[in-house]
């Protein structure tokens, strides 16, 4: 049995949306972070950085948000949703993960925590780190928008729906309250429309309990 280690509405929606659209029987813990649970012994064993999230399946302990998705692709390919190695679309494939990963992913937590990044008591500064990741993340929506006009399809990988769409999906979730939404973009905008069609994008929002806007 899979065990997803997530708290509703962080990283971990990505591997768990994934489980549910290929329909792997799993089980979450939900950890309670309010508690610190995170930060636990228990659980610094499975993932040393003390965030979530983290998936054990079987013997194998997995963290890091695009390596989950590696994983559950790779142990699961009849599911696919990776182009398999020597697909003509598995170098965009593995770009866009990583660059959703590295390049967009990374910058969110410094919005989120811009305390984090100034000398404690520093609102002044924390307020002016926001506002400049928040348009940095604009910017790196901007690059997505354009790749989604450039090839004209549903999903990020054009035609084909893939892990791409749930990462993208989350991340654009996470921009809902920022000046320049996700969703107020043309195409990503739409895309985000269109994921919140599917039926494991339904049962995700039921049940991490997430209230509206879910973009
Ligand atoms: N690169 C990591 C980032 C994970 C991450 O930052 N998770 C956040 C929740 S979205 C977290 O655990 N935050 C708790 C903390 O910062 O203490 C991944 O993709 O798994």
């Amino acid at each position: 049995m899979i065990t997803l280690h997530h708290s509703p509405g962080t990283a971990g929606m990505t591997p768990h949306l994934l489980l549910l659209e290929m329909g792997l029987p799993h089980r979450i813990h939900w950890l309670d972070t309010r508690a610190g649970e995170h930060k636990s012994p228990a659980y610094l064993a499975l993932n040393p950085s003390g965030l979530m999230p983290a998936l054990v399946d079987g013997e194998a302990v997995v963290f890091e948000t695009a390596a989950i998705v590696l994983h559950l692709c790779e142990t699961h390919p009849e599911a696919g949703l990776a182009p398999p190695v020597g697909d003509p679309l598995r170098p965009a494939f593995l770009k866009w993960l990583v660059w959703l990963s590295a390049s967009l992913q990374s910058l969110v937590p410094q919005q989120f925590f811009a305390e984090r990044l100034v000398a404690p008591g520093n609102a002044a500064g924390a307020a002016e780190v926001r506002a400049q990741v928040q348009q940095m993340i604009a910017a790196r929506f901007d690059v997505l928008e354009a790749e989604f006009a450039r090839h004209g399809g549903p999903w990020v990988l054009g035609e084909r729906f893939s892990a791409l769409d749930a990462y993208a999906f989350m991340l654009g979730r996470w921009t809902r309250a920022m000046p320049r939404p996700a969703r107020t973009l043309p195409h990503v905008g739409a895309f985000l429309q269109r994921m919140l069609d599917r039926p494991a994008v339904q049962r995700l929002f039921e049940v991490e309990k997430l209230a509206q806007p879910w973009i």
